[in-house]
């Protein structure tokens, strides 16, 4: 059974500064991580993509068809990619970067086609794929975000995920009295405390995430860093979606 987990920017990054990494966040991660041979990872973009991304205007929607900015865009990535391969190097987990811009589009409504094949072949010669938010080639938008969670959606549909997990800055979904929301079978059951959003508004926000992770067919978990171990067990912390 295949977890596909998504590693928050905002946990392995410290979003106040730059191009930073928050290595006690990460090394964290990677520790509760060590000897999983049987997940795929995603990460977001924190102080790495969003950074660059909003200097050059682009958003999921937004593009550009400047390839200085979205090679910026992209680097920037890469070097956050590379960091969280370490990591998860470092404890032995048998981590191997993937690259989606290499091979993700965007049609001209903006919806998004993502190739799995590579992945599901790394992942049956015992390979973890790490794949990370990016710029994704977009009809007549030229390049825009294709952000972590649309991955999440993408590859846990692609590969009939078993588990779905989102580690992020929060403990999970919260009611409108700042307490975490159990289950959330319909969005309704989450509406008041969430707020109106459009629909398309995936990257970044929690209305965006619930949305997508409700039309999955596996139900997904949205949880903190100190929920991730008890989800890599097999529990179920925090906010569980559908
Ligand atoms: O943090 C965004 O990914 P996200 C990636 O998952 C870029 O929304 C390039 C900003």
């Amino acid at each position: 059974m295949t977890t596909v987990l998504k590693l928050g920017g905002s946990v392995v990054t410290d979003k106040t500064d730059p191009e930073t990494v928050d290595e006690a966040a990460l090394d964290r991660a990677a520790e509760a991580l060590a000897g999983r041979d049987d997940i795929v990872i995603v990460h977001g973009g924190g102080s790495f993509g969003h950074h660059h991304a909003d200097r050059h205007g682009v958003s999921t929607t937004a593009g550009t068809h400047d390839p200085g900015a979205i090679r910026a865009i992209h680097g920037a990535m890469k070097r956050l990619n590379a960091a969280v391969v370490d990591a998860l190097a470092n404890v032995d987990v048998p981590a191997l970067p993937v690259h989606p811009m290499s091979a993700a589009a965007r049609d001209a409504s903006g919806d998004l086609t993502l190739p799995t094949g590579g992945v599901r072949t790394m992942l049956g010669e015992g390979f973890v794929p790490v794949l990370h938010g990016d710029g994704v080639v977009h009809v007549d938008e030229g390049v825009t975000v294709l952000s972590g969670d649309e991955l999440v959606v993408a590859l846990a549909d692609g590969l009939g995920a078993g588990r779905v997990g989102v580690c992020s800055a929060v403990e999970g979904v919260y009611d409108e009295d700042g307490d975490v929301i159990r289950r959330i079978e319909t969005f309704d059951d989450a509406a008041d405390a969430l707020g109106d959003s459009d629909a398309t508004d995936v990257s970044g926000g929690m209305t965006g995430k619930v949305r997508a992770l409700l039309d999955l067919s596996t139900p997904a978990h949205v949880f903190g860093l100190d929920g991730l171990e008890a989800f890599l067990g097999g529990g179920e912390p925090g906010t569980r979606i559908g």
